[in-house]
């Protein structure tokens, strides 16, 4: 089997199409993993969505979509509409309003620009929140059944940010759902029996190497491989062969 593993797209549809276009989904023993973070910061966070959707239904489980914190967060703005306090948080950090953006017609978008010109904050977020529900229900109900992680035949789990390695084979039971999709790296350079792949923090980060880009390899069990798409324009992509045990991608020998 071939597995490829994505992370981290945030809406960064064009350069997500790139990557894409070097697996051949078509091969049946082939099996594409995104780990989670499809919306947000980048311009077209509904057409990740879609897309991912699409291929889903083309394919099959051949395609397995992770959820990551950033789902959690956009089912957090559906739910809490009527939480003025997070209403307020959200519109405001969603930068240059990229994600309401993707999600409304040219004319609802104009109207959301209008009423946070008038600072009225809560009104921009219910009425945005409302069209999304509206619009895109089939989007937020498929975001509301993403998995947390998905374990391969071949010793390995894939997740968005990591798993509780302290809990040992236990890690299903220990690990919790905010720490699935947010736990900081706690377990760089350690040992552990399963091999971990995880996106969340890119890999200039989590390898402490300036400028670093590509899937980065612990030494021991771990892959990390957000290649910060907005600082890269690139999602990197890494790719496994169940035959030989081997791991390839940018970055890796
Ligand atoms: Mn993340």
């Amino acid at each position: 089997m071939h597995i490829y593993a994505m992370s981290d797209i945030h809406g960064c549809l064009d350069a997500f199409k790139t990557s894409l276009s070097t697996v051949d989904l078509d091969a049946e023993d082939s099996k594409l993993i995104l780990l989670g973070d499809y919306c947000d910061r980048g311009p077209d966070s509904l057409g990740v969505f879609e897309l991912v959707m699409d291929l889903q239904k083309l394919y099959g489980d051949r395609v397995v979509a992770l959820r990551g914190n950033h789902e959690e967060m956009f089912l957090e703005y559906i739910d809490e509409v009527k939480d003025p306090n997070f209403t307020q948080a959200w519109i405001l950090a969603d930068s240059n309003l990229a994600t309401a953006k993707s999600f409304l017609d040219a004319e609802a978008f104009k109207h959301v620009k209008h009423l946070l010109r008038l600072r009225e904050f809560e009104e921009a977020y219910v009425f945005t929140v409302e069209r999304i529900k509206a619009e895109h229900a089939g989007i937020i109900a498929w975001v509301r059944k993403l998995p947390y992680f998905y374990e391969s035949p071949f010793g390995q789990v894939f997740v968005h940010a990591g798993i509780d390695e302290g809990a040992g084979e236990y890690w299903k039971l220990g690990t919790s759902d905010e720490s699935f999709t947010m736990m900081p790296p706690d377990y760089v350079g350690r040992k552990f029996y399963l091999d971990v792949i995880a996106g969340h923090i890119n890999t200039e980060a989590v390898s402490g190497i300036a400028g670093y880009r590509g899937i980065w390899h612990d030494g021991t069990s771990h892959y990390y491989i957000d290649g910060n798409v907005m600082k890269n324009g690139e999602v990197a992509m890494l790719s496994y062969d169940s035959e030989t045990g081997k791991y390839s991608g940018p970055g890796l020998e």
